[in-house]
């Protein structure tokens, strides 16, 4: 069987064996998808060794488990590959200041709860938005239709918090409150919904993007949207 999952296998091993992860002088452009680049390194090479060492050792593995682990490095690889995290030397990310915050501006369009990981992965959070004028800031630099808020309300339907844990009613009083304006939004709504919104529509949006019209929305997580990440000045 081993020869048999080499040769199907061999054209995956000989590419990956063709992947040049030493370090060059060139420079990509700043993703925050790159940041974990050593780590999927190593990794990957790692488990690449175990199953080399399985196969040239004749272990006894049955050949069950050992295609599924070939086709999960498949999968893993072609990840990479569509991520473009082979970029041997990643620029570092690009930060704006505004205010008391630092804001990374997403390349990549992610579902919700990968840009929530990148952004940590960064030292940062998806951005919470707590004035107008942080919200306009935004605004005005984004260039897509629609960016992820750091707010969702999975945990509790229609009990929306930001990502560190706070509620938008306790913490977003100073928020223009839409009372009454939504056609369905005739009760408390606190934030910049846009009229109508947060609807659930469909029983399936629990994570809100800002609209460059200036307002939210709540949309399916697993949507790709573009995101913005916010840090500290302050330290
Ligand atoms: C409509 C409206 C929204 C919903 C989106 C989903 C275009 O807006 O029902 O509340 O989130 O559709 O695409
Ligand atoms: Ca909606």
């Amino acid at each position: 069987m081993d020869m048999i999952l080499l040769s199907q296998h061999a054209a995956m091993f000989s590419e990956f064996r063709k992947m040049n992860f030493t370090p060059t002088t060139e420079i990509c452009e700043p993703s925050i998808a790159l940041l974990n680049i050593e780590e999927l390194k190593s990794t990957f090479i790692a488990k690449f060794r175990t199953l080399e060492n399985y196969i040239d050792q004749k272990y006894e593995a049955s050949d069950r488990k050992m295609e599924g682990e070939i086709s999960r490095l498949d999968e893993e690889l072609s990840a990479m590959k569509n991520r473009q995290v082979v970029c041997p030397t990643p620029k570092p990310l690009q930060w704006e200041k505004s205010g008391d915050s630092y804001y990374y501006f997403s390349n990549t369009a992610e579902h919700w709860e990968e840009a929530k990981k990148l952004c940590a992965a960064a030292n940062s959070y998806l951005i919470i938005i707590n004035s107008r004028t942080e919200q306009d800031f935004v605004v005005q630099k984004i260039k897509q239709s629609s960016v992820w808020l750091g707010l969702s309300d999975t945990e509790v339907e229609r009990t929306w918090r930001w990502v560190d844990g706070s509620l938008l009613q306790e913490h977003n009083r100073a928020l223009y409150e839409d009372k009454g304006k939504g056609e369905k939004g005739a009760r408390d709504i606190v934030g910049y919904w846009r009229r109508g919104e947060p609807n659930n529509a469909g029983n399936v949006e629990n994570c809100a993007v800002l609209y460059k019209e200036k307002n939210w929305n709540d949309i399916p997580c697993d949507k790709n949207v573009h995101f913005v990440c916010e840090k500290s000045a302050l330290n």
